[in-house]
């Protein structure tokens, strides 16, 4: 059995990942891809217990370093019940965030180690890595605004403006250092606009 590809969407608040991960799947699905939808921290019954934990607002204070571990933890549990069973089975994998969220809220926003994260990633993950990111980039008020009009803000959301942009600092140097993995889509354009630029991603990924 031919091991699936591992896709993964990253950007920083009310972008978009959400709404365009169901484009991208029925991209795959028109292809005859399987695919395994999931997202991050989540997609097993305790992950999802654990991304409530982190997303709570009425929590007792989370200190920064128990956020990173607990960012793991649930990640080393998905990888083992979802993400390598799907990817062993030949299923690609879409996953809504994954590490390079851990570099950029935990890393850039928190100014959490870099080393200490890539130390984490080595342990949890082994040699498993996406093998393509789709990084969707707008301005911080852009994707705020969005995300205000969706409903009331989590315990990240509720964070101030200079952590977002040391978040969309380090998605953006991230993406300079491994430009063959993470691709920008400006997600400031219409959505039409966006899931045309996502489209030409896709279509050179699938075709390799
Ligand atoms: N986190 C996560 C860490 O700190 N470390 C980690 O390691 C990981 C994995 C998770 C939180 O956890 C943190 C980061 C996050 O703060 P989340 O739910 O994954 O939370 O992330 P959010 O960014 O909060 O997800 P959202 O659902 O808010 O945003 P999305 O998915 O980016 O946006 P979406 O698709 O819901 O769109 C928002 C609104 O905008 C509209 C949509 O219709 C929707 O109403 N929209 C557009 N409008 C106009 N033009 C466009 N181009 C549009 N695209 C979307």
């Amino acid at each position: 059995m031919k091991r699936g590809k591992f896709i993964t969407l990253e950007g920083g608040e009310g972008v978009g990942k959400t709404t365009n991960l169901t484009f991208i799947k029925d991209y795959l699905q028109q292809h005859a891809i399987a695919v395994t939808v999931t997202r991050e921290p989540g997609g097993t019954a305790l992950a999802e217990k654990i991304r409530q934990l982190v997303l709570d607002t009425d929590s007792e204070s989370i200190a920064e370093t128990t956020e990173l571990l607990l960012m793991f933890a649930a990640r080393a549990q998905h990888i083992q019940h979802v993400i390598e069973p799907a990817l062993a089975q030949g299923n690609w994998v879409l996953c809504d965030r994954f590490t390079d969220a851990t570099y950029a809220y935990q890393g850039g926003g928190r100014k959490l180690s870099i080393a200490t994260i890539a130390l984490l990633e080595q342990l949890v993950q082994g040699d498993l890595r996406p093998d393509l990111t789709l990084l969707l980039d707008a301005p911080i008020d852009i994707g705020m605004e969005r995300a205000q009009k969706r409903g009331a803000f989590d315990r990240f959301e509720a964070e101030k403006i200079s952590f977002f942009t040391r978040v969309r600092d380090m998605y953006l140097t991230r993406a300079a250092e491994q430009p063959a993995r993470i691709k920008v889509i400006q997600a400031n354009q219409p959505l039409v606009d966006v899931q045309k630029d996502i489209m030409e991603v896709m279509k050179q990924f699938t075709a390799c």
